[in-house]
């Protein structure tokens, strides 16, 4: 079912992908920037960067159950197959927009698309397309929540200026990434033995937050764990702060193999790493 999909958006023109982009747009502008996720079972998948192997590789393994499926984001730049992984996903929101998830990552924008990959990419194979891509960033969530699990979701980390995750439902649908709490959702990270914040080497605005400010963000929003990407580990995940923070990274080749690793919560709460196989 995933393959077949797949093998059909393998030949997109680009009138297949203007006419893709304009119907998922609606769907993702119909969606708030809090996802709020339901009760079924959950699979959280990391860092794919142009790796379709991997993201069918997941899909594959749980397509058949009624798993919902949530992508934190980084679909393109630097992997060989970024257009074909970003149109699959899109191609399956747009079939199927219960289904998955998509979270916006720090490379679903234009500036770090020039500089990474995503937009050379674009232009050598559609030609003038890059604004449609970039038009539907704007309207990824930016981040998801599920209350009875006391599970937060989202790409890089707490941000400095978040209080109340209900907050992020306010920030607005831009093409950059500029508004500071947005862009430290998707951008920071967690560091061992940091109490509150400090500069992260990523630059910019970025962050790296403690495990202090972690455990206070999570007892003022009621959270046990909380899943995000954003970093490479070569098993595929790493934990931080007690098991607190879930870090994930999903593709199995990114300058060479990765144990890549999504993370499976069963509607009761059981909870797995689950190796993705391609
Ligand atoms: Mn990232």
């Amino acid at each position: 079912m995933i393959r077949k999909i797949a093998q059909s958006v393998e030949t997109y023109s680009s009138e297949d992908v203007i006419q893709l982009l304009d119907r998922v747009l609606p769907i993702l502008k119909n969606e708030s920037r809090l996802i709020k996720l339901p009760t079924s079972p959950l699979v959280f998948v990391g860092d794919t960067h142009g790796d379709w192997e991997a993201t069918q590789g997941i899909l594959d393994q749980f397509w058949h159950s009624t798993t919902v499926f949530v992508f934190l984001g980084d679909y393109v730049d630097r992997g060989s197959y970024q257009i074909e992984n970003l149109n699959l996903l899109y191609e399956l929101k747009r079939r199927y927009p219960k289904r998955l998830v998509l979270l916006r990552g720090n490379h679903e924008s234009p500036t770090v698309n020039r500089q990474y990959g995503f937009y050379d990419a674009v232009q050598r194979t559609f030609g003038e397309l890059s604004e449609q891509y970039w038009a539907t960033f704007a309207h990824l969530p930016l981040a998801s929540v599920s209350p009875h699990l006391r599970i937060f979701a989202v790409h890089g980390g707490i941000p400095e200026q978040l209080k109340s995750i209900d907050e992020i439902n306010e920030l607005p649908r831009e093409v950059e990434i500029e508004h500071p709490v947005a862009f430290q959702l998707l951008w920071n990270d967690p560091q061992e033995a940091l109490k509150g914040f400090a500069p992260s080497f990523r630059g910019g605005r970025a962050r790296n937050f403690g495990q202090d400010v972690t455990n206070d963000f999570m007892a003022r929003n009621n959270l046990d764990l909380i899943i995000r990407a954003h970093e490479v580990f070569p098993h595929g995940f790493h934990e931080f702060f007690d098991g607190r923070v879930l870090s994930l990274f999903s593709c199995c080749n990114y300058r060479g193999p990765i144990d890549g690793k999504a993370f499976y919560v069963g509607a009761t709460g059981n909870r797995e790493l689950i190796p993705i196989k391609i």
